[in-house]
């Protein structure tokens, strides 16, 4: 196990730091303090060949200038809040509207763009960075002063591991993830088509036009939407069912079942033979095909195209303050927030 420390590029006159984690395996993972975000995850494939696994870029200046959050640590919270509204406990909140007529992700400028402080940390068969963020009271209009902290890790497991804390002196929201595309063919020229997502999830989430959720949960049977076993993503790009043709693939929440000892979803690509198995202590799971993906963001010098990428991002309902049964995203003064997800990464 190794972790080291590099320059990876400047921002407002500070030094952005990226970390290498590397264990006995071969699975070399970067993140920068910068967003909290992952930058890259290299794993072998089954002829052990080793190859970026994720959307990512080794130049910094790509993150300042795309917009698709690869990789990043979204919040105060992700997803859409329609027309950035919300009460809590009778007093109303109003945030920016970056998205339309909602608040996407946290708002304009949110964590993602933020610099953390960063700790890098061995512990026996783990390395790690925990960054740290404090998040003024009124930021991007959330209540409360909000002391965050999200640690990445990596151990002989083969299993990144993000855990998330938080704490707040008022009620406010808080529901965040990380943003990573995955992409294991280990080649940023082929799409994710023919990749195989098995989800522990009856039923999604429906959205409407502006990619906020309804508050319908739909029952995912016989619908290009049902991952209950394992299936090809590719049948999403081409299906006729109206929830697809509204994004062009998929950019919905499923509502995690919960039930069995399994991951929680599963990707794989036949190809490479490479899997990655997600578990999450949350109730949902966002998967977004890179549908808004194009040619005009470049990272790494390679243009991006739709479909290049799939996220499993791991996180409460979206939405869900104005969505009974969605779950609970408010965080009180005296309750530390504690969320964990585990990314395994494997042969098929
Ligand atoms: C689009 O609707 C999608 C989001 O789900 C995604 O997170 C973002 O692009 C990167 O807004």
């Amino acid at each position: 196990m190794e972790i080291y420390k590099t320059e990876f590029g400047s921002f407002h006159n500070q030094t952005i730091w990226q970390y290498t984690l590397t264990n006995d395996n071969g699975l070399k993972l970067k993140v920068m303090n910068y967003g909290a975000t992952l930058t890259s995850i290299e794993t072998p494939d089954k002829q052990e060949k080793t190859a970026r696994i994720v959307i990512g870029s080794g130049r910094f200046n790509d993150y300042l200038e795309e917009d698709a959050y690869f990789g990043a640590t979204i919040g105060r919270v992700a997803g859409r809040i329609t027309a950035g509204k919300f009460s809590i406990d009778g007093t109303n909140y109003q945030l920016p509207l970056n998205d339309g007529k909602n608040t996407n992700h946290g708002g304009p400028d949110s964590f993602e763009r933020l610099l953390w402080d960063s700790h890098p940390f061995r512990i026996p068969d783990q390395v790690g960075v925990r960054f740290d963020l404090f998040s003024p009271d009124g930021s991007n209009g959330f209540p409360g002063n909000l002391n965050v902290s999200v640690s990445y890790s990596l151990n002989q497991k083969n299993e990144w591991r993000l855990h998330y804390e938080a704490t707040t002196d008022k009620p406010t929201l808080f529901n965040p993830t990380n943003h990573v595309y995955f992409n294991l063919s280990g080649d940023l020229d082929q799409k994710v088509d023919h990749h195989l997502l098995t989800l522990n999830s009856h039923r999604f989430g429906e959205i409407n036009k502006d990619g906020t959720p309804t508050g319908r949960l739909i029952d995912v049977a016989d619908t290009p939407f049902d991952f209950t076993q394992s299936a090809v993503v590719k049948r999403g790009f081409e299906s006729d069912h109206p929830q697809n043709k509204l994004v062009n693939g998929y950019d919905h929440p499923f509502f995690l079942d919960k039930h069995g000892d399994g991951p929680d979803a599963v990707l794989k690509e036949p190809v490479s033979g490479r899997q990655v198995s997600m578990t999450t202590t949350n109730n949902a799971v966002v998967v977004y095909s890179g549908n808004g993906l194009s040619e005009k963001i470049v990272m790494d010098g390679k243009p991006t195209k739709p479909h290049l990428g799939i996220t499993l991002e791991a996180q409460m309902m979206p939405d869900a303050i104005h969505h009974e049964g969605f779950g609970n995203i408010i965080l009180r003064p005296g309750v530390k927030y504690e969320a964990d997800t585990i990314y395994q990464f494997g042969l098929i």
